[in-house]
C-alpha cells in the first residue's frame, strides 16, 4: 500500500458554502475551529473566503481579503500549514504574506492568471483543479462527449493546464493536480474519475481529492436510503449526514482502490477521515504488530 494521504481540514470564512456556510464567518470562530481541526489530525488547514457551490455568485475582493487574512494570519502563527482557497491572485499574494504556503485554486489558473506569477514568484505548493467555469455557469458545462468520457477530458483538460502553469515559470514540484470532483460534474462522472486517478496521476504530479459532504454523496445515499424515498427522483441526503459515505471513501482512496496513491484529502471531519486512514494503514501494514502469538502443542491446538 501507498502512503497515507495527507489530510486538509476546510475552513470555509464564508457566509454560503454549501457544507457549512456561515458557521465561520466571525474570523475568531474560524480560528478556533481550525484549532480543533489542527488538534484532531489536519497536516493542512484550507482557509477559503469564496463559496463555490453550483450557483453561487462572487464576493468582493475586498470582503474576500478581509474574511481570510486575519484567520490565515494566526493560524500561521501557530505553526501550522496553512492553504489559501482562492482564485484571484490578489488574495493569493496577501495570503502568502500572511503565512500561508499553499494557493489552492479550483480553477487551476483560468480565472485569474495572474495568481501564476504569483505562486512562480513566491515558490509556494500550487494545487490546480479541474474547472471549466465559475459556479453560476458550471453545471451547464457537463458534456463530456470525446472519446475516453470525462476521465480522458479531465486528464487533456489538466494537461492544458500543466503547459500554462509550467509557461508562467512555476516549477514542477510546486504542483498537485486535482480532479474537481462536483465542478462540472454530474454525480456519474466524480464516480468514474474516482476509480481512474490512475489516469490522471499518469500525468506524474501528486493528487488532491476533495469528495467531503459533496452532493453526488447525497444523491448515493438518497437512492439508497428507503427512508428518502428511494429512486433518481429523491433529494440527496442533507449534507450534514453525508459523512460516513466521505469516510467510507477516504478508507478505500487509502488502501489504492482509486488506481493510484491521493497525496492529500481535501475534509470537513478531519478526526473522523483521520481513523479511516488509520484502518487504512493498519489494513496494508505488514501484519507484525497484529500476529498472535502461537504457542504449538498448547491446548486446543488440533
Ligand atoms: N471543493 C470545494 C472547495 N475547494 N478545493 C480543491 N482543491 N478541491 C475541491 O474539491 C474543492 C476545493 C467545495 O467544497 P466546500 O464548499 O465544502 O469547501
Amino acid at each position: 500500500m501507498s502512503a497515507v494521504p495527507l489530510v486538509m481540514g476546510v475552513v470555509n470564512v464564508t457566509p454560503d458554502s454549501f457544507s457549512d456556510g456561515g458557521r465561520f464567518l466571525d474570523p475568531s470562530v474560524a480560528i478556533a475551529h481550525a484549532r480543533q481541526l489542527l488538534a484532531a489530525g489536519a497536516d493542512i488547514l484550507d482557509v477559503g473566503g469564496e463559496s463555490t457551490r453550483p450557483g453561487a455568485t462572487r464576493p468582493l475582493l475586498a470582503d474576500e481579503l478581509d474574511r481570510v487574512l486575519p484567520v490565515i494570519e494566526a493560524l500561521a502563527d501557530d505553526g501550522a500549514t496553512v492553504s489559501v482557497d482562492t482564485m484571484r491572485a490578489e488574495v493569493a499574494e496577501q495570503a502568502v504574506a500572511a503565512g500561508a504556503r499553499i494557493v489552492n485554486d479550483v480553477s487551476g489558473g483560468l480565472a485569474d492568471p495572474a495568481i501564476l506569477d504569483v505562486v512562480a514568484r513566491t515558490g509556494v505548493t500550487y494545487v490546480a483543479m479541474h474547472w471549466r467555469a465559475h459556479s453560476d455557469r458550471m453545471q451547464q458545462l457537463t458534456s463530456y462527449d470525446e472519446q475516453g468520457g470525462v476521465v480522458a477530458a479531465v486528464r487533456s483538460e489538466l494537461a492544458d493546464r500543466v503547459a500554462a502553469i509550467r509557461a508562467a515559470g512555476v516549477a514542477d514540484e510546486q504542483l498537485v493536480l486535482d480532479p474537481g470532483l462536483g465542478f462540472a460534474k454530474l454525480p456519474h462522472h466524480n464516480w468514474e474519475l474516482l476509480r481512474r486517478l490512475d489516469v490522471l496521476a499518469d500525468l506524474g504530479f501528486p493528487l488532491l481529492v476533495g469528495a467531503s459532504r459533496k452532493t453526488f454523496l447525497g444523491r448515493l445515499l438518497a437512492e439508497g436510503d428507503p427512508a428518502a424515498g428511494g429512486g433518481d427522483g429523491s433529494p440527496p441526503r442533507p449534507v450534514d449526514q453525508r459523512e460516513a459515505a466521505g469516510v467510507a471513501l477516504s478508507a478505500l482512496l487509502a488502501a489504492g482502490l482509486g488506481g493510484a496513491p491521493v497525496w492529500c484529502l481535501r475534509v470537513h471531519d478531519v478526526r473522523a477521515h483521520r481513523d479511516a486512514l488509520a484502518v487504512a494503514a493498519q489494513w496494508g501494514s505488514d501484519g507484525a504488530d497484529r500476529a498472535v502469538p502461537v504457542e504449538h502443542g498448547s491446548r486446543g491446538d488440533a
